[in-house]
């Protein structure tokens, strides 16, 4: 019989169905779902308006607006998610992903203040914190003897801060990380330094690149519509320029992923737009590698009386991000935004990725996420088991890693 590490799955199955009430060790390809083919062309729905929709979704043929709406409209969740598993396991099969990462938020002093958020506040608060590069290094250090394949940096828009602060910041991170992808700073930030060093985008983005930038998260864009911009977020940049950034990014040959932050104020409409905006960038520069749906987290923000968003939802927009992003590889399902549970059944609902170890989350539960703020590799591998899938570990570029 194969041999396995001890996990805390391992605890929780009699699998032989004994009834001893002992684990047993088993090969995952006992108990998973096994990647069988699945049978093309038939599939029942509750909602008939979803038929339609799945003669394109088993041809490949791409999903309008309208499809989107109708997607994000019907009360046939398991039959949005059915689809959207049809199309994940086209493209991955049975394998879910994770990676070893860490979390550095560098500061939350922030000029944009942003309503949806509880982490950003003023200098000269009693909550404000800048660390210096010799702390972020000394924090990095903490974690040395872990096997970390990314860093995942991003702050908030310190006006105290100077360019050289965030190279010099990176190239600190690469010398106590040689091995670890930097992956940092939102479009906001890139368009921030760019203002502040006088440099164009193109040559932010360079210089940037030199110190040991390799790839860029996907925040930013929240949801790209003037109306949720000018009631939201006023100060931050708006959706030319975000796309602008991102555009410059992928010409420097830098990947970056794509969020959008759901479940406040936006409307069904809206987010259709903004998945069909990334789909179209996407279509000119192939420089987005995931896409994460970010659930808006209300507590300690001035938008509280919003409540949490529901599990539904959640899954909603994982799977209709799978459905329309058609030429994404990957949707993750941030389980740090939907919790482990539902992180696990979004496994079956289109998502191929849930992110990663993060070690020490701080934007979402400032607040009020009730997730844990760091997992262990075991945690992931269990997590990913526990859904049916075979975990496969990654590194920033989604090569497994030996
Ligand atoms: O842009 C801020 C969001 C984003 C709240 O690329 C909030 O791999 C919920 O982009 N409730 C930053 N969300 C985080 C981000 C991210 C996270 C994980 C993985 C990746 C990736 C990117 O967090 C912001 C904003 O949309 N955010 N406040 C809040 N109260």
């Amino acid at each position: 019989m194969t041999e396995w590490s001890l996990t805390r799955w391992s605890y929780l199955r009699d699998i032989n169905n004994e009834g001893t009430g002992i684990a047993v060790w088993q090969p995952f390809a006992e108990i998973s779902r096994g990647g069988e083919p699945v049978e093309e062309g038939t599939m029942e729905f509750i909602d008939p308006k979803l038929a339609p929709i799945w003669e394109k979704v088993h041809t490949g043929t791409r999903l309008s607006f309208d499809d989107g709406r109708t997607l994000y409209a019907s009360h046939d969740l398991s039959g949005v998610g059915r689809m959207a598993d049809f199309v994940r396991r086209k493209r991955h099969g049975n394998i879910a992903y994770y990676v070893y990462n860490q979390h550095v938020n560098y500061t939350n002093v922030c000029s944009n203040r942003c309503t949806f958020c509880a982490f950003a506040t003023d200098e000269g608060t009693k909550n404000a914190y800048t660390w210096s590069i010799e702390e972020v290094k000394a924090r990095l250090l903490e974690r040395k003897a872990e096997p970390v394949r990314e860093i995942h940096m991003v702050g908030g828009l310190n006006e105290n801060l100077d360019f050289d602060y965030f190279t010099g910041l990176l190239r600190a991170m690469a010398e106590v990380r040689p091995e670890a992808t930097l992956k940092a700073f939102t479009a906001v930030e890139i368009d921030y330094l760019s203002r502040i060093s006088g440099l164009s985008l193109a040559d932010t983005v360079e210089k940037l690149k030199e110190a040991g930038l390799a790839m860029m998260p996907g925040g930013g864009a929240e949801v790209m519509s003037e109306r949720v911009h000018d009631a939201l977020f006023p100060k931050k940049i708006g959706k030319a320029r975000w796309l602008e950034v991102m555009e410059t990014v992928h010409a420097a040959g830098i990947p970056t992923n794509a969020t959008m932050l759901y479940g406040h104020i936006e409307t069904i409409e809206e987010r259709v737009e903004h998945l069909i905006t990334l789909r179209e960038l996407q279509d000119r520069t192939g420089g987005f590698s995931a896409f994460i749906p970010l659930a808006f987290h209300s507590k300690n923000t001035q938008l509280a009386y919003i409540p949490a968003t529901s599990g539904v939802d959640d899954l909603k927009n994982v799977s209709v991000a799978r459905l329309m992003l058609d030429n994404f590889a990957h949707i993750k399902a941030y389980w740090v935004m939907i919790g482990e549970k539902m992180a696990q059944v979004a496994l079956s609902f289109g998502a191929d990725d849930l992110d990663g170890t993060i070690i020490e989350e701080r934007i979402t539960h400032t607040a009020g996420a009730t997730s844990a703020t760091g997992l262990t590799r075991d945690e992931m591998f269990a997590m990913i088991r526990g859904a049916g899938f075979e975990p496969v570990e990654r590194d920033s570029f989604y090569n497994p890693v030996p």
